[in-house]
């Protein structure tokens, strides 16, 4: 599975780096990859192992908020 979600309070390279290591912690990321311009989160998972519901919440957990797409 992959997504890409729109993060809106993504703003710089700290962003980037806190993101990509909160999501890359859970068991089954595949990929992660923070663009800071269009302010957006690549994410490819393995459905088995992991859910967007739990990839959301450790981005909310950093401090930001996902609007639901
Ligand atoms: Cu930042």
């Amino acid at each position: 599975m992959n997504a890409t979600l729109f993060v809106p309070d993504i703003s710089c390279g700290h962003c980037k780096m806190s993101i990509e290591k909160a999501v890359n912690s859970l068991d089954g990321i595949e990929k992660v990859e923070v663009h800071i311009e269009p302010r957006t989160v690549d994410v490819a998972w393995d459905d088995a192992v992991v859910d967007m519901d739990a990839i959301i919440a450790a981005i909310e957990e950093q401090g930001y908020e996902v609007p639901a797409n």
